[in-house]
């Protein structure tokens, strides 16, 4: 991906860049202000920004021409100037005009939270769907911003508003915003080409008649962590390889491309994982649209793990921002087991013992506190979906008579001449593959 401040090329891992913070506050309460810029800072990390100095404002409103007042601005630029600060990173989002006259003030590139989002999500996509799609989103970002990366060609119009006079700035703006134009028309093309393709998987696995079940939670709650714990307790060693593990990392934004594996726990039913990218408070829009064929894995499950940190004291926050993002994706009426993990960190957690029949689960992914109750209550959920079949099996297709006897409860069975005659309660994606492979 092309970046106007150039930061994802040419980039050290042992490189910190260092950066000063700006905070705007309105109407947050102290603790709000506090949490935020707080969560401004890991994301700061998790782009290798090291954070030299933090400036605050309170103003009823952000100024329509700077963002922070003009007086902060140029307060501002002296912290930069003293740290040598290569970025100024702002806590909010802000317009291309308040964006560009900061950025003249202060010396240095200015980074709103959206830009700062795109960034790391630019260099965690490793897929090509997940590179396309932070590029497209990139370039929507980019277009009403243009016009501040070329004001050093001025705009030298001869007045009469015609094409031949406008100044050299001007006609590079229009000419960069129809190649971006283009660009994101071509990306778009080519992703719904990877939807495609993604659809048909997904019609594959449902022919397969696993359940789906999705891991979806804010970021840094420990989804990917959970999936690792289930790969490990499963009963191939081939899940276990290190190829079959999934990224997990104390940094935001981890995980971005989506991994499904296959869970086959001894003495349960197995099931499809997928573990996805982790939301934000305001997630920026155009992300959350690029993002929707990724998602779509979500709006698909069967069955929905809602994981929360539940040692974040602002665990609440997080959940209610998930509920959001999934109603925003058409996915909150999806069955749900909210997981609250990280119970190792919380004394409270531990005595407290979780309930069969409960849509809440304490867990601890690290430990395996509570993991078995998580299946259990899993378990209770593929089972209400289930139904009787009624079935004469060929034996010469003895892999799905296997697949009754490890996967749905059988209640009557008899040896017949040519088949089996079996009647099982069995998960209705399962019951719905037998039938259609018998011919029923
Ligand atoms: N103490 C403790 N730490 C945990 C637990 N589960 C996960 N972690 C840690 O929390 C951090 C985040 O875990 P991940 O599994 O990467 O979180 P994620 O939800 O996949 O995050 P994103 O991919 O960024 O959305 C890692 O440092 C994990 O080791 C747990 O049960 N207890
Ligand atoms: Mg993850």
């Amino acid at each position: 991906m092309s970046n106007n401040f150039g930061m994802s090329n040419n980039f050290n891992p042992d490189d910190l860049t260092p950066v000063v913070i700006a905070g705007l506050r309105t109407d947050e309460t102290d603790e709000e202000f506090e949490h935020t810029l707080q969560e401004l800072e890991s994301l700061c990390e998790a782009c290798d920004l090291e954070v030299k100095g933090t400036l605050t404002q309170t103003l009823p409103h952000p100024d329509n021409a700077t963002w922070i007042g003009s007086g902060k601005a140029e307060e501002l630029r002296i912290s930069v100037c003293a740290v040598e600060a290569e970025y100024v990173v702002c806590l909010g989002n802000l317009s291309p005009s308040q964006m560009k006259n900061l950025q003249k003030i202060v010396e240095v590139p200015v980074w709103d939270r959206t830009n700062l989002i795109l960034e790391i999500f630019s260099r965690r996509a490793r897929t090509r769907e997940a590179t396309l799609q932070v590029e497209c989103a990139y370039l929507q970002y980019m277009m009403p911003r243009l016009t501040g990366m070329w004001q050093h060609l001025g705009r030298q119009s001869g007045g009469g508003g015609s094409r031949a006079n406008k100044g050299e700035g001007e006609k590079q703006i229009e000419l960069d915003k129809r190649i971006i134009s283009h660009r994101i028309t071509e990306l778009k093309k080519e992703l719904t080409q990877i939807e495609k393709t993604r659809d048909v998987q997904r019609q594959g696995r449902v022919r397969d008649g696993f359940p789906h079940v999705a891991l979806v939670g804010y970021t840094n709650a420990g989804k990917s962590s959970l999936m690792n714990k289930l790969i490990d307790m499963g009963d191939t060693s081939v899940d276990k390889a290190a190829g079959k593990k999934v990224f997990e990392e104390n940094m935001l934004f981890a995980t971005l491309d989506t991994s499904i594996r296959k869970i086959s726990i001894p003495g349960r039913k197995p099931f499809l994982l997928s573990d996805t990218v982790g939301f934000i408070e305001n997630i920026p829009h155009d992300l959350i649209k690029a993002f929707r064929s990724t998602l779509s894995e979500v709006k698909y499950a069967d069955v929905l793990l809602i994981v929360i940190d539940s040692s974040d004291p602002h665990y609440k926050a997080h959940k209610k921002i998930t509920e959001d993002t999934l109603r925003d994706l058409d996915a909150l009426t999806i069955p749900k087991i909210y997981v609250y993990n990280k119970s190792d960190l919380r004394d409270s957690d531990l005595t407290i013992k979780n309930h069969p029949g409960s849509d809440s689960v304490f867990i601890s992914a690290r430990t395996g506190y509570g993991i078995d109750d998580l299946l259990d209550a899993l378990q209770d959920i593929f089972r209400s979906g289930n139904r009787t079949i009624d079935v004469l099996i060929p034996y010469t297709s003895g892999d799905l008579l296997n697949r009754i006897h490890n996967e749905a409860e059988v209640l009557y069975e008899s040896h017949e001449a040519d088949d089996t005659h079996v009647k099982a309660d069995c998960p209705s994606s399962l019951a719905d593959f037998i039938e259609k492979t018998l011919g029923k």
